[in-house]
């Protein structure tokens, strides 16, 4: 028998961090690496790395040591951190865990509409001081969610409001014409169509050269002085400036990130003490459970891999995300 290929896990310390992993010693010499020195060490003569930190990027900053790799699965969602040009340009293949936050995002976001159409931030700050004012809240069947990205994250989402009695609009590269999922779909180009009948601006989009920015000034002005503008994908499709104004102007009505251009979001920022504004810690795909289910999405690649079958979920990486 040969020798076993070696795997590196980074972001991980030992086999218990990765639901169900030790079954595979069978088949692979497995190295675990916490941060960018043990990484550059254990990846000499590694074959296959199991990225287990979404975030981390550690490892544009040893890819010098990169002699033998052959395959990356990263256990996030957005592989922005893997999307460096050593990489990209490289054949190594990079496979990520798609599907697995659909569900979990879609409840998430479909909760923040709740909690501002129904005020609960501002009855559990009144709760806590114990003050009792009757307010009126509003109703969300009819009002207009527009999505922009049109991954199964967003499909998720479009569903969710839908049967509620949302309207969705679905906004992807190109228009898609009839979907399913969608009561209209459009290119981004003509974002502004809908801007003005939107009720919540749902961002889901990974960070790509084409996704920086996109939503600025010009589109936040372009919203009611009602809509209310939710971040889920990932900081840097916002712009966090423009946003502030937007908000201190009252432009809009507020907004609910759980992304940022700086992570953690540093506790001196703005956001924190806005009262129109949610911040939650970019944890929106974060069920219980997840870590198995995306340890469980790696091992059925693994095997695929071991087989010589092609991956699923295999990450375009010119692109910057899967394309089907
Ligand atoms: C991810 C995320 O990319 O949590 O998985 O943002």
């Amino acid at each position: 028998m040969g020798e076993k290929p070696v795997m590196v896990v980074h972001g991980a310390a030992t086999m218990d961090d990765v639901p169900g992993l030790e079954a595979y010693q069978a088949w692979l010499e497995i190295r675990f690496a916490t941060d960018e020195s043990t990484l550059g060490e254990a990846l000499v003569g590694a074959e296959i790395l199991l990225e287990w930190n979404f975030a981390a990027d550690d490892l544009q900053r040893v890819w010098s040591s990169v002699d033998s790799l052959r395959w990356i699965h990263w256990s996030g969602a957005g592989v922005d951190a893997a999307l460096f040009p050593g990489l990209v340009e490289s054949d190594i293949r990079l496979t990520n865990a798609r599907g697995i936050f659909d569900r979990a995002m879609g409840e998430y976001v479909l909760g923040l509409i709740l909690a501002f159409a129904k005020r609960f931030p501002e009855t559990w700050s009144l709760q806590s001081e114990r003050q009792w004012r009757h307010r009126l809240t509003e109703r969300i069947d009819g009002r207009v969610v527009t999505v922009v990205g049109m991954g199964g994250i967003a499909r998720s989402i479009a569903r969710l409001v839908k049967a509620v009695g949302m309207r969705v609009y679905g906004v992807g590269r190109r228009e898609r014409g009839q979907d399913l999922d969608f009561d209209r779909t459009l290119s981004v180009n003509n974002l502004n169509q809908v801007l003005g009948e939107t009720d919540y601006l749902v961002l889901v989009l990974p960070a790509t050269a084409e996704t920086q920015g996109l939503i600025g000034a010009d589109e936040l002005r372009a919203l009611k002085s009602s809509a209310r503008v939710i971040n889920v994908g990932r900081g840097n499709s916002l712009d966090e400036a423009a946003l502030i104004a937007a908000l201190g102007e009252q432009h809009i009505a507020g907004a609910a990130l759980d992304v940022f251009h700086e992570e953690p979001l540093p506790s001196e920022h703005v956001f924190w003490s806005l009262d129109n504004v949610i911040v939650s810690p970019h944890m929106s795909g974060d069920f219980y459970g997840y870590a198995p289910a995306v340890a469980e999405a790696f091992f059925d690649n693994l095997i695929r891999y071991r087989a010589g079958e092609p991956l699923l979920n295999e990450i375009n990486k010119l692109a910057g995300y899967y394309v089907g």
